[in-house]
């Protein structure tokens, strides 16, 4: 604490102090929104289901220098989670391949410098995550400067757990009374029994999804093509189409979506309009 009142003017603009660290999660958060984008546009499962930015409040910066006894100084050095990004998967394995996405960056666009495996040691709390500590370089109007971030990595359920966990936390100051700590953990262990239950339908799950994305494809395809075919054939032929369409899109039969699809891929051969 002394040290700290000693070293309060070693940052007297906290805006300027924390650009930086805005400019870092911006970033990382881009780039982890990209291999999701990057993912999917493959038609491959993305196991990115949301990324969150943030850097830490000032008084939370100052609370957690006091508390791991920190000077001022030495906070940019010591304090790896003003810039915090946290990465929310749908399934366990998720968390996995997410892991595997930022270690193939290490060396390239960011350094790895500690992993903390809070998923198979949660914490006495019961709180769940994976936490990768990276440091990444900013370029800044000064030059190139290298800024500690805290990346969290974790599943819907363990997410929705840490939030409410967090929030009772404020509301007392730290001292969870001890009969809502034990109600914590139990609800930690049932969040923990969902991602487990999740896992084991994971495959259905991913199917469904990818019968959504097969559907989606198949009316998009098939709305285009009797589009084009309004312009080339006639309204009569167009019209007919395009009830038999509604007709087989009722049924939600996707063998049918997709015979109809070819059927209109011919039709536009023989009108020699864009069959795509
Ligand atoms: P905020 O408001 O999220 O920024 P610590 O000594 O535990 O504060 P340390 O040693 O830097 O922190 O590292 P740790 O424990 O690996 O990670 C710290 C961050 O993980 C915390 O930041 C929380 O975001 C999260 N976290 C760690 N333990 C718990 C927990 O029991 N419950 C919840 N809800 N989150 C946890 P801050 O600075 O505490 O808070």
């Amino acid at each position: 604490m002394g040290t700290n009142r000693q070293n309060l003017s070693d940052i007297t603009n906290w805006d300027e102090f924390l650009t930086p660290y805005f400019q870092t999660v911006e970033e990382l958060t881009v780039k982890l929104n990209f291999i999701s984008n990057e993912l999917t546009v493959n038609g491959l499962h993305s196991p990115i289901e949301r990324v969150y930015g943030r850097v830490k409040h000032v008084a939370s910066i100052i609370e957690k220098a006091n508390r791991k006894d920190v000077p001022f100084n030495k906070i940019r050095e010591k304090i790896e989670d003003i810039a915090g990004v946290r990465v929310i998967c749908k399934f366990v394995e998720d968390i996995d391949h997410v892991v595997q996405l930022l270690r193939m960056r290490d060396g390239f666009d960011l350094k790895i410098i500690q992993e903390r495996d809070y998923i198979n040691n949660a914490k006495p709390s019961g709180y769940q995550s994976y936490h990768v500590i990276v440091r990444y370089k900013v370029m800044t109007v000064t030059g190139p400067m290298e800024i500690s971030a805290e990346i969290q990595i974790r599943t819907l359920a363990m997410n929705f757990w840490a939030t409410i966990e967090h929030s009772l936390k404020y509301k007392y100051n730290g001292n969870i009374p001890e009969d809502l700590k034990q109600r914590l953990i139990a609800s930690a262990q049932a969040a923990h029994k969902l991602d487990i239950e999740m896992s084991k339908i994971h495959d259905e799950i991913t199917e469904a999804q990818q019968v959504v994305l097969v559907r989606e494809g198949l009316v998009n395809s098939i709305t285009k093509k009797i589009h084009n075919l309004y312009f080339i054939a006639t309204l009569e032929k167009a019209n007919e189409l395009n009830r038999e369409f509604i007709e087989i899109y009722q049924t939600c039969n996707l063998e049918e979506l997709s015979a109809f699809n070819d059927k209109l891929t011919t039709i536009a051969h023989v009108y020699n309009v864009d069959a795509y």
